[in-house]
């Protein structure tokens, strides 16, 4: 097997912050292995809840109907949340914070769990104070109020998002051990809302029109210039996310998705829409989601979101408990259309195996992945490999970084590699770079 770079290994090269990190990642590690054999422990104490006695729970009456009007999860999945990482960025209202990649299954992410990126904090805005305004190259300039959008017709589709910074520290090599932190800065839901092409069309574009500027009520008033093609083909001005109100912290009460594009462009809290004949060049495209070359020339508009794929389990989060059979899940999207294969490797890519697609497979959407496999207590290097419709191949960190040298921060969509060691523990490594 090729011989691995474990993130421990790379802690002396790092900040001491981050290396911090590494602390309280492995002190995560253990505390879930602990959740586990806490079962364990207290189930000596409760045998008598044991069949075939009846257990505790099984003899008063539960709660009532009225004591959950709006429902939250059991509490013994308390560990089950967002986690950020206090040291990432200077301030907690320009932020991020990752989603439990690892906790969930399917391919739809609860909405309490969704990560969230915001420049400004998310504002509290009163919908019926709200407006959206459409100005420009436009034959009418319109101010729309919220119910005024909610009478067009309307769509409802699944997307995932993903912040284009998502794996961004890992671009020079194993640094963050969880799948959480490497890979959760992407989540998948329904979304309801118009199509913009309806809005757009409503106040009529003038010949010369060409890009969309999108405008947020946040206090970083993020702004984003989108090709008017975009626009007019799938982009969705959305209310609605896993079939209630988009939350606070997502957009509430608007946002515009810019489907498998990246997520900086899917401005929330969307206040204003302008046409114009040219992009703006607004900081969010200049100074950031740009790549910087090795040539020191930077790539700018680099939207889509490529092929990329994460194993879910095993995962640091998720070590091996037991030997013999193991279900390994995972993760797949693809900024272009649909996942149409992933393939796995149980030894670092040197063999290569079909993984089993769960439906459905959606474009644009997370496609969740299964495999079969036993484990024997040895060490297994896991990956796994995404492909799409196009024939788009998930890169190997080698190619992934001849191609766009070791500055880049964005758009990282390189080969996951999990270490599974003896103990079942598994740590995050870089193979061959
Ligand atoms: N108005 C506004 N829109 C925004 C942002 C923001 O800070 N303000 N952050 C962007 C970024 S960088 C990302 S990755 C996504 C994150 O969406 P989420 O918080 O729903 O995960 O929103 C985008 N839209
Ligand atoms: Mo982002």
């Amino acid at each position: 097997m090729p011989k691995p770079v474990n993130a421990d290994i790379t802690r002396s090269e790092i900040p001491l912050s981050r290396r911090s990190f590494l602390k309280t990642g492995t002190a995560m590690v253990s505390g879930s292995l602990a959740a586990h054999t806490l079962h364990q422990v207290t189930g000596a104490e409760a045998a008598e809840n044991l069949p075939p006695n009846v257990p505790d729970w099984s003899r008063p009456l539960g709660t009532s109907v009225d004591d959950r009007p709006y429902g939250t999860p059991s509490p013994y999945e308390s560990q089950v949340v967002r986690r950020s990482l206090p040291w990432i960025t200077a301030t907690r209202e320009s932020s991020v914070n990752f989603t439990p990649l690892h906790e969930l299954d399917g391919i739809i992410t609860p909405n309490g769990l969704c990560f969230e990126r915001h420049h400004g904090g998310a504002p509290d805005i009163p919908p019926h104070e709200h407006r959206l305004m459409l100005n420009g190259l436009v034959d009418r300039p319109l101010l729309f109020t919220m119910d005024d959008l909610k009478r067009f017709p309307c769509e409802s589709r699944f997307y995932f998002l993903e912040c284009a910074a998502n794996g961004g520290l890992e671009w020079f090599g194993a640094q963050l051990n969880g799948c959480q932190y490497t890979h959760g800065m992407v989540h998948c839901v329904q979304y309801t809302g118009v199509p913009l092409k309806t809005v757009l069309n409503e106040a009529g574009l003038t010949s010369n029109a060409k890009w969309i500027l999108a405008e947020g009520a946040d206090s970083a008033s993020m702004t984003r210039s989108i090709p008017l093609e975009k626009a007019m083909d799938d982009c969705l001005l959305a209310y609605s996310m896993n079939g209630e109100r988009l939350r606070p912290e997502q957009g509430y009460p608007l946002r515009l998705l810019v489907p498998g594009w990246e997520g900086n462009m899917w401005i929330k809290w969307l206040r204003r829409l302008e046409v114009g004949d040219q992009p703006w060049h607004s900081r969010e495209e200049t100074a950031r989601y740009t790549d910087l070359l090795e040539n020191g020339k930077a790539r700018q508009f680099t939207w889509i979101m490529e092929a990329k794929s994460v194993v879910t389990h095993p995962s640091p989060e998720k070590p091996l408990l037991q030997k013999g059979f193991q279900q390994l899940k995972g993760l797949a999207w693809s900024g272009r259309g649909k996942i149409a294969r992933v393939d796995v490797s149980f030894d670092g890519g040197i063999n290569w195996q079909p993984a089993r697609l769960d439906e459905p497979v959606l474009p644009k959407c997370l496609t969740r992945f299964y495999a079969d496999w036993t484990w024997n207590g040895e060490e297994r290097l896991i990956q796994s490999r995404a492909m799409d419709e196009f024939g788009y191949v998930q890169p190997e960190y080698p190619d992934l970084l001849k191609a766009r040298g070791i500055h880049s921060i964005y758009h990282n969509n390189g080969i996951q590699t999990w270490l599974v060691n003896p103990s079942g523990e598994v740590g995050n490594v870089r193979l061959g770079s």
